[in-house]
């Protein structure tokens, strides 16, 4: 037996052994092509029942399993298509049977996100909802969590959807001046227009505000942590983490690569960045290491500077950086006496590897600042970066069609930045808007006549 249609397949638990392992069948006839497989279902199943039946392979007898087998129909699945779910028993070799014996049948391998990518395709999710499924499963704290949950209710998008019509009705005011110039009466208040897009753009900044400030409750706060080779950067790593991650030995130069590790202190996730050592080399792949180490510094949060004070001076250090460490780290503690107080704006922390209380004094400062910079952070519209990028584009889309209505251009300027708005708007919750557009226009321009 084989099927024409595309009927995508795939194991949708966890990897590795398990209690139960969920196998996905969606698209039209996924039904019939599952049944192929169930001894125990003879009749036509009702859906959304679980039933209860050994599989079969039909073509070689072989058999598979005794699993649970629920069946939706179009319009009520995850991906809206006609779909079935399979709860096998979690073995690798058992899924991994099913999952050929589907494939025999006539269903495809799914592809990544593929289950998602059709329920955005069929409706039944918008982008911003969709993108909130990888971030819930890769939640690590209960903020990055609820942001998620957040975004797959549907409450953000509902928000982003009236910001959208907002401009849309806007615009299509605009169009219609334009439209129906020589008509009596039909003529845009451009006072009135620009107070509209400027309490737009009011609400577009501070979704990307907010946003930026909850990205790294998401994704983990960056913390690179740099100085010169030897300085005992890899060995703080292993300590802050509590294992060894990072090579650490006495010749200087031994760490290359970023070695980048999570690490989830007090409810805030942090992403740190063990990184080689800033100096001039001749060494190629040094050389890498140290462009990789200053784009980990330019793109973290929080920098820490170690340095070994025996060897290096840390306020000459710290100038050569790109830019001020958010904290300074004198290293090796255990090696050498107080000289004095240090006096700096940067907090400095004298640490020993060999002194555990000075690496949880260290932790404990990198959580406060991390809570410091991004705590305030509430609820967000936006969680993803691409929803921040298309809404800042919106941002420059709306502000220059506020300064082409002051300074008194002619519309069908400030309509074209309009629809780049709208563009903007819609490409956060993954629809086209030209079509769109044109209907909200025409709806117009038949009211209007
Ligand atoms: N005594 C002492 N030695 C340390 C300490 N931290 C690192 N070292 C040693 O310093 C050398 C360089 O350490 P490493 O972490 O590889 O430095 P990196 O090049 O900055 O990553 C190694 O031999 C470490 O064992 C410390 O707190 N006390
Ligand atoms: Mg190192």
């Amino acid at each position: 037996m084989s099927f024409q249609s595309d009927i995508i397949a795939a194991i949708a638990s966890g990897h590795g052994a398990s209690a139960i392992g969920v196998i996905r069948v969606s698209g039209a006839g996924s039904h019939r092509l599952a049944l192929s497989l169930c001894e125990d279902i003879k009749k036509k199943p009702e859906p959304r029942k679980l039933y209860l039946s050994w599989l079969r392979r039909p073509d070689t007898g072989e058999r598979l399993d005794q699993a649970l087998v629920v069946f939706y129909e179009e319009g009520a699945s995850y991906t809206g298509e006609e779909a079935v779910e399979f709860f096998c028993h979690g073995g690798t070799l058992v899924m991994q049977s099913v999952l050929e014996a589907l494939i025999a049948l006539g269903a495809r391998h799914a592809r990544a996100g593929e289950f998602t990518k059709r329920a955005l395709l069929n409706g039944k999710v918008d982008l911003v909802q969709a993108e909130a499924i990888p971030l819930l499963s890769e939640a690590r704290t209960t903020r990055a969590r609820d942001l998620a949950l957040q975004a797959l209710s549907g409450k953000p998008s509902k928000e982003i959807l009236s910001f959208h019509n907002r401009i849309v009705d806007i615009l299509a005011e605009v169009e219609a001046t334009l439209d129906f110039a020589e008509e009596d009466g039909v003529e845009v208040d451009i006072a009135e227009v620009t107070k509209g897009l400027e309490s737009l753009l009011d609400e577009a900044t501070r979704w990307v505000q907010d946003g930026i400030a909850s990205l790294p409750l998401i994704n983990g706060v960056r913390v690179a942590i740099v100085g010169p080779p030897n300085a005992g950067k890899s060995s703080l790593l292993n300590a802050i983490l509590g294992r060894k991650r990072a090579i650490v030995h006495p010749e200087p130069g031994t760490t290359r690569d970023i070695i980048t590790e999570h690490l989830v202190l007090s409810g805030i996730p942090f992403v740190f960045a063990d990184t080689a050592g800033l100096r001039e080399t001749s060494d190629a792949v040094e050389k890498e290491g140290v462009a990789l180490a200053k784009q980990a510094l330019s793109e973290a949060q929080i920098v820490v500077l170690v340095v070994d004070p025996r060897d290096t001076d840390p306020e000459t250090e710290s100038l050569k950086l790109p830019r001020k460490p958010d904290i300074i780290v004198l290293s090796k503690a255990d090696l050498w006496r107080d000289g004095g107080e240090v006096n700096f704006s940067t907090p400095v922390i004298k640490t020993s590897i060999y002194m555990p209380e000075t690496i949880a004094s260290l932790r404990e400062h990198i959580q406060r600042l991390g809570a410091s910079m991004f705590s305030h952070a509430k609820s967000s519209v936006l969680s993803t970066e691409r929803q921040i990028e298309a809404c800042s584009k919106a941002i420059s889309a709306i502000s220059s069609a506020i300064l082409a209505l002051r300074g008194g251009e002619p519309l069908e300027v400030v309509a074209s930045m309009l629809r780049n708005a709208a563009e903007s708007t819609a490409e956060i919750l993954g629809f086209r808007v030209a079509e769109d557009v044109m209907e909200r226009i025409f709806e117009r321009f038949c009211v209007g006549k």
